[in-house]
């Protein structure tokens, strides 16, 4: 069996994804996500110019080969960009496999560990109140986990993933048109004061069974962290989420050391190399890499594999700039993972994005049904795809009040 073509496509609704599609000798074909929000084209050329090129002629059943062909001889190792282009070729390779096993993926895995997997969603707000109404709507809808983030008094401009005006709790996260960044104003103090107590009145208002997490997106110091933990821990979290800056590893030994709170880390992480001491010092409760950026099936389950002998569950990333493809491939591992931990899941099904990727795949109060279909179970609409072209975006830049930059 020999690979006889490969395309990538970049462009979708609201995001611009990056769609690999390789074709076989046999006339089954392969479908792969590189996208890697708001620098799409770079995977996409790393594709187009060096990787599909050598993949021409290779028989296409050798993923791990592959897999290793590419990041071996890539010899500058890692990197966003180079981990969701080998990414992208492996979760069409492993498609490709399921198809000719005429098996779902996670059949390929080891089976079904759990019928529905459970998703949280993102719920926020300008203000505290405006973030109660957000919580209702989902919780309204049957979701039993739930990121709430929700505006700062005093804050001059909107933290991380709030919106600006009231009642905007829709729009917040595809805010990032045009290739020069908005500048986010963040103020420590006002967050660590404010943030506690709006996190204990949504625990109050929505009692004990509503799974909360809550994302501090890199902000804080170890110190700060360590002290931010410790002030919520009667809340009760599912997980607080990256409350330091990621890259690097001892930074959470700290808060380690002082709360019990379960923490999450690794929407940034590209390698198991970024998260081994995490796992192996049991520092953290939740891994949560992404199929897209971090070399695709074939090494995201290897750190799944690693998780699991530390009792760290996965929280893989889910926000909407990965294509209904490597959520599939996710919903896959999270189908298969002994050490399962949640998925983070925001409704991607416009009905644009549905014409231009079918699938059977659904949410249905609260968790995720991976579809029965051979491979991700994901179909690629490549007329629907011509309806699209890149539109440059950036995140936002976040600075001090005195003008020092800050993480974003
Ligand atoms: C966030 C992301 O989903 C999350 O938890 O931290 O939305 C993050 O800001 C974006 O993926 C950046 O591209
Ligand atoms: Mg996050």
């Amino acid at each position: 069996m020999k690979i006889t073509d490969a395309k990538v496509f970049v462009g979708g609704p609201a995001k611009n994804y990056v769609t690999l599609k390789i074709e076989t000798d046999q006339g089954i074909c392969g479908l792969g996500d590189a996208t890697l929000n708001n620098r799409e084209t770079l995977p996409a050329a790393y594709l187009k110019d060096y990787l599909i090129p050598n993949l021409i002629g290779m028989d296409p059943r050798n993923s791990e080969d592959i897999w290793q062909f590419f990041y071996r001889g890539a010899y500058f190792r890692r990197g966003p960009i180079a981990m969701a282009a080998f990414g992208a070729i492996d979760m069409a390779l492993w498609d490709i496999k399921g198809k000719l096993a005429n098996m779902p993926l996670y059949q390929l895995f080891g089976g079904k560990s759990r019928e529905g997997a459970l998703v949280y969603a993102h719920a926020t707000g300008a203000d505290l109140e405006d973030l109660m109404d957000s919580i209702s709507w989902y919780v309204e809808q049957g979701y039993k986990a739930i990121r709430v983030q929700c505006g700062i008094p005093g804050m001059p401009k909107a933290g991380y993933a709030v919106p600006e005006k009231k009642g905007d709790v829709k729009n917040y996260i595809t805010d990032y048109t045009g290739i020069r960044p908005k500048v986010e104003i963040w103020d420590t103090s006002r967050y660590m004061r404010y943030m506690p107590k709006a996190l204990t009145q949504v625990r109050e208002r929505f009692g004990p069974e509503l799974k909360i997490l809550h994302d501090v997106h890199h902000r804080l110091t170890p110190r700060e962290a360590a002290e931010f933990a410790k002030a919520v821990e009667p809340v009760d979290l599912f997980w607080l989420e990256d409350p330091t800056p990621a890259d690097d590893q001892d930074a959470l030994k700290f808060l380690r050391h002082h709360s019990t709170v379960p923490v999450a880390i690794g929407e940034v992480f590209n390698s198991i190399w970024d998260c081994n001491k995490l796992i192996e010092n049991e520092l953290i409760d939740f891994i949560r890499v992404a199929v897209t950026y971090a070399g695709g099936i074939t090494h995201v389950k290897r750190i799944v594999d690693l998780a699991a002998l530390h009792h760290v569950r996965t929280g893989f990333h889910g926000a909407p700039s990965h294509s209904p493809l490597s959520m599939a491939a996710q919903a896959h591992l999270n189908a298969w993972a002994p050490n399962f931990g949640i998925q983070e899941y925001l409704v991607l099904g416009t009905p644009e994005c549905d014409a231009l990727f079918p699938s059977e795949h659904r949410l249905e109060n609260g968790l995720f049904y991976v579809s029965d279909a051979p491979g991700l179970g994901v179909a690629f609409d490549e007329n629907e795809a011509a309806r699209y072209s890149y539109k440059p975006g950036s995140h936002p830049v976040v600075r001090l009040e005195d003008g020092t930059l800050w993480n974003y």
